[in-house]
């Protein structure tokens, strides 16, 4: 492994993280892009990589307010680096899928919210990736799968825990059992992306979408990516319970109150749809189509 000492941040505001070959790390103002490097094994996700993606989301500094993820190359990510699996034991085989857990806790639980931007192949590991970030933009030569079955192992990424959650335990079986996958649409109808974007348009679109949540409050970050999942799945009297606390930090953030004044002095945008584009009555057309 050939350590690269990557500094984000002309200024070197602080992030300052060795990188692996894997891995590249680009800074665009306040949103950080961590790119999987390896195109040439199409992304394969080996050690150095898995310590690599745990350094960087742990070590995010506090300029940045969003991170993209995503990958070099024709395909987003290969999964699971199978040329390292053969070599393991079950005590290692145990620490491997734990090493994972650990770097992937650090996306979905980590300092910011996380965009992945998708395209080619999402499989095996690669899926699992995708899954521990919060938002998924897919381009449309995007596919997904989960070959362990095929391949005689199991998932070791989380892949058990949160695709369950993202397209429910019955579809993930059907991927498992009988390989199938499913295309950027399909991948788009059952949850898998939020975001659906001609090829080459990901990274643009991804970049503009961190951006934007880049300027939320950081409380209200905090409170969506750490604690709607905990309510979600805790039982209706503890989340009941729980929203009103974070509600109540969050409502008491200088942050909100200064937001809250400024949509009542008439400087904040106002909530509009994109296609809900309020024009005045055509009334001039309506008498001239009466007369
Ligand atoms: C790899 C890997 C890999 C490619 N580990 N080396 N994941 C899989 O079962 C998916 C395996 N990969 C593929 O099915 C295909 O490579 C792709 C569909 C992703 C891309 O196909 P293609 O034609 O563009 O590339 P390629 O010719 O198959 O691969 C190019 C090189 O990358 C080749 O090496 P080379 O030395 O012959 O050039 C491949 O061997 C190498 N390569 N994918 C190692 N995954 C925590 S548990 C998670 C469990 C899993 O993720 S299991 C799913 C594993």
């Amino acid at each position: 492994m050939r350590d690269l000492r990557i500094a984000v941040g002309k200024s070197g505001s602080g992030f300052d993280v060795r990188l692996p070959r894997s891995l590249k790390a680009e800074r665009h103002g306040d949103v950080a892009v961590l790119l999987l490097a390896r195109p040439e094994k199409r992304n394969a996700i080996d050690d150095p990589t898995v310590f690599g993606i745990e350094a960087f989301f742990a070590g995010v500094p506090d300029g940045v307010k969003a991170v993209v993820l995503a990958g070099e190359g024709d395909h987003f990510c290969s999964g699971l680096d199978l040329g390292e699996l053969s070599a393991r034991d079950v005590a290692q085989g145990i620490a491997h899928s734990r090493s994972w857990h650990r770097a992937f806790e650090h996306i979905e639980f980590g300092k910011v919210p996380v965009v992945a931007v998708l395209h080619g192949a999402v499989v095996g590991g690669g899926l699992e990736i995708a899954a521990a970030c919060h938002i998924r933009v897919a381009e449309d030569t995007a596919y997904y799968a989960l070959p362990e079955g095929s391949r005689g192992i199991f998932v070791g990424g989380g892949g058990s825990v949160r695709l369950p959650r993202l397209i429910g335990t019955s579809r993930m079986m059907d991927m498992m059992l009988t390989g199938r996958s499913y295309d950027a649409e399909e991948g788009q109808a059952i949850g898998i992306s939020h975001y659906l974007v001609a090829p080459g348009e990901g990274l643009a679109k991804g970049i503009e979408l961190a951006k934007r949540i880049a300027g939320n409050a950081p409380t209200t970050n905090f409170a969506v990516t750490h604690v709607l999942p905990r309510i979600a799945q805790s039982d209706p009297a503890a989340g009941y319970l729980t929203e009103a606390l974070i509600s109540a930090i969050a409502q008491a953030d200088e942050e909100a109150k200064s937001r809250l004044k400024a949509f009542l002095e008439k400087r904040a945008p106002k909530v509009v749809h994109r296609s809900a584009v309020h024009r005045k009555p055509a009334r001039n057309k309506t008498l001239r189509n009466k007369t």
